[in-house]
């Protein structure tokens, strides 16, 4: 896979270019390029002119209060989330229109209509509240990809409670710093999720996390069933199955919200150990997903849209629940992986539902290449007209094959550069506009000013690279960084004032396309997950046996990176292949299994300068075999020449 260096080289040289196919422009939802023109012109009445796209039930008077950097849009307005996504729809023309068409990974599926999906909300709110869930609450939710998660996530919102998602793939420890970061007093799960025919033992690894934390119930859907025997806790524990089934059927009141309370948090990595829970904020929030599927997704009331994120990310939240059914369309869920049964399984959800919209991310892409395009060509995938890609730069070569292969030619790709903090796409075309470049996220979707600026806080011209930086407020921007507000200024805001720093590197081409070239802080991106590095090697000098560890990512085939550790022992203490997965098993169950170390070196001295500081730049060279440039800062070169030897016995 690419370095920056690598990517840099590539874009230099891409000439390919993608223009709309007529057809596409032709049934567009955006098909003059004159939104663009306006909403630069005037970005806070572009905004203003979206969000009535909502349904408020006091409208708005005032658009924007910018006092960097802390923004508040349409502060005045008050709305529920949960009626804007289902209520509206459910009492609507869209009553019996298919939601969520569900199918988990053993085979089973099932759809709710709109007010089937509204019936169960309000049925789980009243749950929620039995429970003792007020407004402002924080609910914890660790659930596998089943429909109760939505529904979770939208009784909350009806309540007014906060929820946080917290990724099914993350360990009881993870778990456990999230809950008590957040102070939440209810966690909701599951007995288990089915991955690949095993279970995922979910409700293990909640009953370890909310030790020592405030949770009081512990809300349980049954997903496995017998496949999971967790032992129950009376009186804490209460069956999802159960309290629905006791809960009243009479419609649930939306909690009136002002447009700036809180929707919900979701935690990410950052440069720190300590994960940042990121604030978002109910009415912004919305209006920035809604007006997304809307534009960049082209999104039409007779689209079946399949994202194949996992909802305890960004993208599940913005780009499953939150965007798509605001509009009221129709949402594919998917519970399991793409390999189970066989490797052609999303290809076969897109013939059975008759898919339209794909959504997914480079890594899975570049898996479907390995593979070979015999698992997409299995089936009849021409109901398909967009995809789109997220979470990573996508390599020219990922781009050609997903173009081809996928989109037969005809679909037009979106590569949507966003993150958590920005609540949803910042840089991607609009598909019956813009035309593409393979590996380029191509220009700021309208009502987003993005620009590439140097060292000095200044724009570069065309042709030049520096730090990616949104230079205005946008409407679903992050609020804050949840009881962390110092930590939101000095993250994003501390550079350049005023000035949002994503924390990327970027190139502004001759046209002013933007290329991402990928993080320029201590994240690295696995398979597009976030993970902090100094994350990892907290979890690994937490182990006994460890001295002093330091982590990489180094670019990966598929997953794009891979974590590699270099790790020195304490004395005494002898490097085995044993010790080896001891550590790594240890990161897993300090983490999960999204950071499990790729490779461990063990060394008997970290590279450091004379000040001190680990050379990670150095070890990146290393361990992808690169040349190495200038070590004249190192305070003892003789380790660099023990660490190529290491290395080179390692492969
Ligand atoms: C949505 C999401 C954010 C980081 C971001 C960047 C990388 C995401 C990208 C992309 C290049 C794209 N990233 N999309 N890089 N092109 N289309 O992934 O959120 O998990 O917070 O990650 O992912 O480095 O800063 P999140």
């Amino acid at each position: 896979m690419m370095t920056q260096a690598d990517r840099l080289d590539t874009l230099l040289t891409e000439e390919r270019r993608f223009a709309p196919p007529e057809s596409f422009r032709n049934q567009a939802n955006y098909r003059d390029p004159e939104v663009y023109e306006r909403a630069a012109r005037d970005p806070e009445a572009y905004w203003a002119e979206e969000a009535k796209n909502l349904d408020w039930f006091r409208p708005f008077t005032k658009i924007l209060d910018w006092n960097p950097p802390h923004a508040r849009w349409f502060y005045d307005g008050t709305l529920n989330a949960a009626y804007n996504t289902v209520d509206r729809h459910r009492f609507g023309p869209r009553k019996n229109k298919a939601a969520i068409i569900w199918e988990g990974e053993p085979g089973d599926s099932r759809v709710l209509t709109y007010d089937m999906l509204g019936r169960e909300v309000d049925r789980a709110a009243h749950v929620l509240k039995s429970l003792g869930v007020q407004k402002g609450d924080r609910v914890t939710i660790y659930l596998p990809m089943v429909p109760e998660l939505p529904i979770a996530m939208l009784a909350c919102a009806k309540i007014g409670a906060i929820h946080s998602v917290v990724f099914g793939g993350f360990s009881a420890r993870a778990l456990h710093e999230r809950i008590l970061d957040a102070d939440a007093k209810v966690l909701i799960t599951a007995d288990g999720g089915w991955r690949r025919g095993n279970v995922v033992p979910l409700k293990r690894n909640a009953d370890e996390a909310v030790q020592g934390t405030p949770v009081e119930k512990v809300l349980v859907v049954e997903r496995v069933g017998a496949a999971a025997a967790a032992p129950w806790t009376p009186g804490r524990d209460v069956s999802w199955r159960e309290a629905m089934a006791a809960a009243p059927a009479t419609p649930f009141p939306c909690e009136e919200m002002n447009a700036e309370d809180i929707l919900f948090l979701l935690y990410t990595s950052g440069t720190t150990g300590k994960p940042k829970g990121i604030v978002h904020s109910t009415g912004g929030y919305l209006v920035g997903a809604n007006t997304s599927l809307r534009t960049v997704f082209d999104i039409k009331d007779d689209d079946v849209y399949f994202c194949t994120a996992d909802i305890g990310w960004i993208t599940g939240h913005t780009y499953i629940v939150y965007g798509p059914l605001s509009c009221g369309a129709t949402v594919v869920m998917y519970e399991g992986a793409p390999d189970w049964p066989d490797r052609d399984r999303y290809w076969q959800i897109v013939e059975k539902y008759g898919v339209t919209i794909f959504y997914t991310a480079p890594t899975s892409i570049r898996t479907f290449m390995k593979w070979g395009p015999e698992y997409v060509q299995r089936h009849r995938i021409d109901t398909l007209r967009l995809l789109g890609s997220v979470g990573e730069p996508i390599n020219p070569e990922a781009w050609m094959w997903y173009h081809e292969h996928v989109g037969q030619g005809r679909c037009p790709i979106v590569d949507t550069w966003w993150q958590t903090e920005t609540g949803c796409a910042m840089i991607a075309p609009l598909p019956g506009l813009v035309t593409t470049k393979p590996g380029s996220a191509t220009r700021p979707v309208p009502g987003i000013s993005a620009d590439v600026f140097d060292e000095e806080g200044q724009s570069v011209p065309a042709g030049s690279g520096g730090y990616l930086v949104i230079t205005r407020p946008w409407p679903s921007m992050l609020r804050t960084i949840w009881r962390d507000d110092e930590r939101f200024a000095r993250t994003y805001f501390g550079k350049f004032p005023g000035i949002y720093l994503p924390g990327d590197g970027a190139h502004k081409d001759e046209d002013n396309y933007i290329w991402i070239l990928g993080r320029i802080d201590d994240v690295i991106n696995v398979s597009g997950h976030r993970i902090g590095t100094m994350e990892v090697e907290s979890a690994l000098v937490d182990h006994h046996a460890v001295a002093e560890a330091a982590v990489i990512g180094r670019s990966h085939e598929v997953k794009g990176q891979a974590i590699t550790a270099f790790v020195t022992l304490k004395e005494g203490i002898a490097a085995t292949d044993e010790l080896m997965n001891e550590l790594k098993r240890h990161v897993v169950e300090k983490i999960g299994a999204l950071a499990r170390p790729e490779e461990i070196i063990f060394i008997a001295d970290l590279p450091k300068t004379r000040s001190g500081k680990i050379m990670r730049r150095l070890l990146r060279d290393i361990a992808e075999g690169r040349v190495l440039g200038d070590t004249s800062t190192l305070a003892d070169p003789s380790v660099v020449e023990s660490l190529k030897e290491m290395y080179k016995d390692k492969e």
